[in-house]
């Protein structure tokens, strides 16, 4: 048995019932053979063992109560995972299906997706099994402060930079950073995704489908390829999807379906992104809605449906697996040739596997496809320790330059060890690299 091998093995024995867990450490870990092999020192050190290993646990109790004066109990997390490149620096999920195997998969993923940035953030996430729908903006607030009345002893613009991922938006970064500022006494860049009028940056709202799309681009451009007249699917129709949709208009495509958790809705003529955008972001309605709207878009219930619609893109930005084996066989069959995450995870190993042996198929997996949006953040943390405001233009610039980057480091990193086109192999590699000569000249710590 190889050291990777042992390592995953006992990994998965000593993490039961981690199942998400399970699946991106063993994504990750059996990739690193070639540099493990290279690198004798490593095992060692026990390498591969402290990086999969948070380097703190926070968990802890949210008491909240709601518009009917009933006490809920939620559950709180944040893992602090790697610090071997920079200040701990990852998402807040607020999500009935979050329990620490799914914060501790982000957090992993982390690691690595921020090492590949090339900015000073170490890895972590965190956040907590409840759920914003339906709930009131008192609701809300009164959960993001109590949470906030336990995280605050843990995190600081030096030590762990939140930030927001599924269920939690500007509004709930407002009311995080609210009551920070009140318990510490400190305006500071301890959150980002923070609004433009107290120490945000602009473009960090659009960063991570914008950077989705750059980086989809470059690939495309590489190949004397564009995203014009690509017929394009996207997942969800949160932060990530709405602003990846945008862009992609803007260079061509024509996207022409999206979806929420209930269904997804089929718009032949091209995505009307202004109707989605009242529906989800102004009105907070289901995307149904969209099919009462425009004419000529159907709904459907459920959402496996939607990788059935034949397309040149694909850019699933929901949620982790969304896209299984017998999904990505269909859209294979039907001809797709850009397979871009913009979610964390949204491909089961199976599903990854199918892609990689396409070889039609271009794929780039989520901790090099979505770190644009991170990537703004640490954009944003240089802003506020500067105490600086930069325009619009220069942080998209900026963006735009570290996802073309990103894709030429995965790239040459997948071709040194003999893997050409295998961004999969590239992406850990090359973020994981970073990672241990850190760690190495750390000592053991
Ligand atoms: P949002 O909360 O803004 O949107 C999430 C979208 O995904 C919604 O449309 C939601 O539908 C849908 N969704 C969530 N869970 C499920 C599910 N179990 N099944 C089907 N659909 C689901 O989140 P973001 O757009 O910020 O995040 C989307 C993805 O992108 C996540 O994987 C996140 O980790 C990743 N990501 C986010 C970044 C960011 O900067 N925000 C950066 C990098 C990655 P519904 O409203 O019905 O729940
Ligand atoms: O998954 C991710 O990279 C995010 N949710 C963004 C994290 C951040 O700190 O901006």
């Amino acid at each position: 048995m190889t050291y990777v091998e042992r390592v995953l093995e006992d990994l998965i024995r000593r993490n039961p019932g981690e199942t998400e867990f399970h699946q991106a450490a063993t994504e990750i870990l059996m990739t690193l053979e070639p540099v493990i092999n290279a690198h004798p020192e490593y095992e060692k050190s026990a390498l591969l063992e402290r990086l999969c290993e948070p380097e703190r646990t926070i968990l802890f109790r949210v008491p909240w109560v709601d518009d009917q004066g009933k006490v809920h109990v939620n559950k709180g997390y944040r893992v602090q995972f790697n610090s071997a490149i920079g200040p701990y620096k990852g998402g807040l999920r607020f999500h009935p299906s979050v329990n620490l195997s799914v914060i501790k998969f982000l957090g992993l993923e982390q690691i690595l997706k921020n090492s590949l940035t090339g900015l000073p953030i170490g890895g972590g996430k965190g956040g907590s099994d409840f759920d914003p729908k339906g709930k009131s903006d008192r609701e809300i607030m009164a959960f993001c402060q109590s949470f906030m009345t336990e995280l605050f002893r843990h995190i600081g613009a030096d030590t762990d930079v939140p930030a927001g991922d599924i269920g939690v938006g500007a509004r709930e970064i407002g009311y995080l950073f609210g009551q920070y500022k009140r318990i510490c006494n400190e305006h500071v860049g301890v959150l980002t995704g923070r609004g433009i009028s107290y120490g945000g940056s602009l473009v960090r709202k659009e960063a991570t489908g914008y950077g989705l799309v750059y980086i989809t681009e470059e690939a495309m451009r590489l190949r004397g390829d564009s995203f014009q007249d690509k017929i394009t699917l996207i997942s969800g129709s949160g932060n990530v999807a709405i602003y990846a949709c945008e862009k992609a208009q803007s260079l061509g495509a024509k996207v022409v379906a999206m979806y929420d958790s209930d269904g997804y809705i089929h718009d032949p003529n091209g995505i009307q992104l202004e109707v989605i955008k009242q529906i989800k972001e102004v009105e907070r309605r289901r995307i149904k809605e969209y099919a009462n709207r425009v004419a000529g878009a159907t709904y459907h219930e459920g959402c496996k449906g939607i990788w059935t619609i034949p397309c040149d893109v694909a850019l699933p930005c929901a949620t982790q697996n969304e896209i299984d084996g017998e999904s990505a066989e269909i859209l294979v069959k039907n001809g797709v040739k850009y397979v871009a995450e913009g979610a964390n995870m949204p491909s089961t190993l199976q599903a990854i596997n199918t892609f990689l042996q396409a070889k039609q198929v271009v794929y780039l997996p989520a901790k090099a496809a979505n770190a644009g949006g991170v990537a703004t953040s640490a954009l944003e943390m240089a802003q506020s320790s500067g105490r600086l405001f930069w325009e619009a233009e220069k942080v998209d610039s900026k963006l735009q330059k570290i996802m073309v980057n990103i894709y030429h480091n995965i790239d040459e990193a997948a071709k040194k060890y003999g893997f050409e086109g295998n961004y999969v192999m590239g992406a850990n590699i090359a973020g994981f690299e970073k990672i241990a000569n850190s760690m190495m000249a750390h000592g053991i710590v």
